[in-house]
């Protein structure tokens, strides 16, 4: 029976980094590279870049991918032409570790998405290739004769990694550095690795998923931002996943950014292996102690990278940077942003200017207007409580426009929690039972309105007229100093194609109502 057969193999739980013929390959000049035997999992963006790279590099390169789509297909023809060897479009080839021109595989670079259960991997390691990431290939290019070296920052968490990293690359570039956003955030590490013009800098976001099957990368500075439980079925339980994330500190040069609220973070730089001279560095939204970046009075403050950090602090940016609505995990985010950036060199006034400039995303927690002491804020990507959460608690007085399609979830303790501040509640959803049931229960004396509704409680499919009722019916609740927000903390699709769509439905809305009234808005150019 080959390896690949063989079901009784074990998930691949620690990864081989490298054998003799790869422990060689630190450049993109190595000459080991040519006619290097890889077989790479996955068609998807990644396993793209990834054998477009290593065609490049001279490697004899096969690719395997269970699905033989549209795109998949066209991704294979170019492959072809850019000097792949072979794709392999079919879910029975991901079964087994296929061979390269007729000889063993020498490395896998497998794909995020792939499972360390996955049959054709667990294969790999039982034959003892090492198995990378499409990050580990990318560090093991980054030097290349005629090209700027760029420096890593790297961050991981289960919140909040993308509004970070998106903070990490506008404050870098404030700084004059040539940087970009990559990794899980969307564009693959090897396309920014591979730029003509190169970088300064590279602002990783990087999955657990990335993180399990990398081993040499050697950031400048690194974060894991929090920890909660998730993707336990791909990792096989919470300390695997804690494990990989922690990962993200491993051969740090200059600083470990740990999350002092959430003291998991701490005990993984503690575990880490990190380099001589690296400091561990704390951010939190309270007055920041000695080595932390923090807030004091609304005023992002650093007393991790002053000379005399016993004695001094640096102040950084205020709250209003953040746009006119900075929540306190918006404000956390900006604290890690400030001290992965401080620690490559940035000066202190580039960290304001970054975080006035970054690209915040649309609906989330987007101010869409103010008008007569009325804030109108857009947070359709709270698609559950989680997010639904954090919003809320970034005001004092709310009318809530919320529900949706709900999942299966839960509302009791986010009613719970916030039924001080609301308001007012006004539904949105075909079916908002669950919704009313915990209202009901935890927010007794807050009116509720279901705009459209019928005497069932069941609301129609057209998600644009009740977001327009549902708007009016708002505007007619809220008093001077009030907060109107949409955060569903449900899915959309019952009555609207997507989140982005509610959210477009709802700032149509709001500016409807403006121009009906006559009325002055701050909107667009408060956008947080
Ligand atoms: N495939 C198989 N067999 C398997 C698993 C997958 O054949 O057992 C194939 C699929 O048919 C598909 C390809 O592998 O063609 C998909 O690969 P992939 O799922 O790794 O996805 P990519 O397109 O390469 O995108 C990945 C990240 N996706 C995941 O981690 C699931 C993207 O993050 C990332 O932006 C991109 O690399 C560039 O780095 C997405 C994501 O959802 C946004 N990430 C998760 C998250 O943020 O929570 C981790």
């Amino acid at each position: 029976m080959s390896a690949s057969e063989n079901t009784a193999l074990a998930p691949v739980r620690r990864p081989l980094a490298d054998t003799g013929r790869t422990a060689a390959l630190t450049s993109w000049d190595a000459e080991g590279w040519a006619g290097l035997r890889v077989v790479v999992a996955g068609l998807g963006v990644t396993g793209f870049s990834v054998a477009d790279t290593l065609a490049e590099l001279g490697a004899v390169v096969v690719v395997v991918d269970g699905n033989d789509g549209p795109e998949n297909q066209a991704r294979a023809e170019t492959l072809r032409i850019v000097g792949v060897h072979e794709v392999l479009l079919d879910a029975a080839a991901t079964r087994s570790l296929p061979e390269v021109e007729g000889a063993p595989a020498e490395l896998v670079v497998t794909s995020p998405g792939w499972r360390p259960d996955q049959p054709l991997l667990m294969a790999a390691h039982a034959a003892g290739l090492p198995i990378w990431s499409d990050v580990e290939l990318a560090w093991r290019v980054r030097e290349r004769a005629g090209r700027p070296t760029a420096d890593w920052v790297c961050l991981t968490g289960t919140n909040g990694k993308t509004t970070t990293v998106t903070m990490v690359e506008a404050i870098l570039r404030a700084d004059g550095r040539r940087a970009i956003a990559c990794g899980n955030v969307g564009t693959p590490v090897l396309d920014a690795i591979r730029d003509p013009e190169g970088y300064d800098v590279l602002a990783l976001e990087l999955s657990s998923f990335q993180l399990h099957w990398t081993h040499r990368v050697a950031p400048a500075s690194s974060a894991v931002l929090n920890l909660a439980e998730d993707h336990v079925d791909w990792h096989g339980s919470m300390e695997e996943y804690a494990a990989a994330k922690g990962k993200v500190y491993e051969n740090t040069r200059v600083a470990c950014v740990f999350n002092e609220h959430d003291p998991v973070t701490r005990t993984l730089v503690e575990r880490a292996d990190v380099q001589e001279g690296c400091r561990a560095v704390g951010f939190t939204t309270d007055t920041p102690g000695l080595s932390d970046v923090g807030v004091v009075d609304g005023i992002l403050v650093d007393r991790a990278f002053t000379e005399n950090r016993r004695h001094e602090a640096i102040a950084l940016a205020e709250r209003t940077d953040l746009g006119p609505v900075a929540p306190r995990h918006t404000m956390a985010n900006a604290a890690a942003a400030a001290a992965l950036t401080r620690a490559v060199g940035v000066a202190p006034a580039a960290v304001a200017e970054g975080l006035r400039s970054y690209d915040r995303g649309e609906h989330r927690i987007q101010l869409v207007a103010t008008s007569r002491d009325v804030m109108w804020v857009n947070d359709s990507k709270a698609t559950n409580p989680h997010a639904a959460d954090a919003s809320l608690a970034a005001f004092t007085s709310v009318v809530w426009i919320a529900g949706g399609l709900p999942k299966g979830v839960t509302y009791e303790e986010l009613v719970g929690a916030h039924a001080h501040r609301l308001r007012a509640v006004v539904l949105l959803g075909t079916d908002a039972s669950a919704l009313r049931s915990a209202l009901a229960a935890h927010a007794p004396d807050v009116p509720v309105h279901a705009p459209l509704a019928d005497a069932d409680g069941t609301g129609p499919a057209d998600g644009a007229a009740v977001m327009a009722e549902a708007v009016r019916v708002a505007d007619g609740l809220a008093r001077p100093g009030d907060t109107v927000l949409m955060a569903p903390a449900a899915a959309s699709m019952d009555q609207f194609r997507s989140y982005a769509q509610r959210g477009e439905a709802f700032i149509d809305a709001v500016a409807a109502l403006m121009r009906e009234h006559g009325w002055d808005t701050d909107a667009g150019t408060a956008a947080p």
